[in-house]
């Protein structure tokens, strides 16, 4: 099996800098080794270094369209040709505005071949703001929007190109929900399963509940993993750190699930900040995670899946 490490040094959808040295912090914690040590063919294939679109225009309310737009389809169309030679795209950010090249590239990919795509949105934040709702501008804060085809802000991508329905996007982790975005992803029933629901009924019992209606519904799964979706004690090298997150073994028993469950097709690892990292140490953790989402152990278990 292979798996293609997509390197995207984007940061101006995140209100900062620091995230375009993401991709950098990834390669030094040895990515690529950790998915080898565990049998994979992995192609690097790279950073991605779109010139800005000279056809979109600079907005207030979108920060840093041009730029944002052309990592975008840059990212869509790469994401969609690795996954139809058949491997398994992981995308290295970057912040999380790369997720509207991503989720769009993998929903023309499911397309393509006649399957649903259900997104798992692992996040402090639900990132289903619009232009008009978010209060930042930052586009980092609309992916979500963006895929379910909820905020179009200029000709990114075609407009007749295929959408997740918001009902099979599932966030889990949300601790941070901005007023109107609040209205959003009620009114569209995103499936959202916040701290408390965690804290209440717990993490494995949520995440096998979810990968039961994947696999019922012959999806593929897209997971997408925000830095901030744990807690900032475990992984502080993120701009927008959110205290109450999923806690080192809550995020490992989800990539476990995740990888007995055989239904995930692409991932995105996103808004690493490296400048605010702890010595690499945020850094180590999400290789760590990539690693148990393809299928590291600590014992082999009686019998797999459930
Ligand atoms: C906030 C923060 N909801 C916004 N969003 C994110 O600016 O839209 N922070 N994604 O990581
Ligand atoms: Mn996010
Ligand atoms: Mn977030
Ligand atoms: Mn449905």
């Amino acid at each position: 099996k292979t798996v293609a490490l997509i390197g995207v040094p984007l940061e101006e959808g995140s209100g900062r800098g620091g995230c375009a040295m993401g991709p950098a912090a990834y390669r030094i914690a040895g990515i690529a080794a950790a998915l080898r040590e565990l049998g994979y063919h992995v192609e690097d294939r790279g950073d991605l270094r779109p010139e800005p679109a000279k056809d979109l225009p600079e907005m207030d309310r979108a920060r840093h369209l041009p730029v944002v737009g052309a990592f975008t389809r840059s990212i869509e169309a790469q994401t969609h040709a690795a996954a139809s030679t058949g491997a398994v795209p992981i995308l290295l950010g970057g912040d999380h505005s790369l997720s509207m090249g991503s989720v769009s590239g993998m929903a023309r990919y499911a397309s393509d071949i006649g399957r649903p795509l259900y997104v798992l949105w692992l996040d402090a934040h639900s990132d289903f703001n619009a232009p008009e709702t978010s209060p930042s501008g930052n586009i980092h804060g609309m992916p979500v929007a963006f895929f379910c085809g909820k905020a179009e802000f200029a000709p990114i991508l075609p407009a007749n190109r295929p959408f997740v329905d918001p009902h099979h996007v599932y966030q889990v982790g949300i601790r941070s929900v901005d007023e109107e975005e609040r209205k959003l992803i009620t009114d569209h029933a995103v499936n959202v399963y916040d701290m408390r629901a965690i804290d209440e009924e717990g993490m494995g019992s949520i995440v096998k509940r979810i990968l039961a209606d994947v696999r019922g519904a012959g999806a593929l799964l897209h997971v997408s993993l925000d830095v901030d979706f744990l807690d900032p004690d475990v992984a502080p090298g993120v701009g927008t750190t959110v205290p109450g997150g999923a806690t080192f073994r809550e995020a490992h028993l989800i990539m476990e699930l995740l990888h007995d469950s055989g239904l995930v097709s692409s991932l995105d690892l996103v808004e690493l900040n490296p400048f605010l990292d702890d010595r690499g140490r945020s850094a180590r953790v999400m290789v760590e995670l990539a690693a148990s989402l393809f299928g590291k152990r600590i014992l082999d278990r009686p019998t797999r899946g459930g």
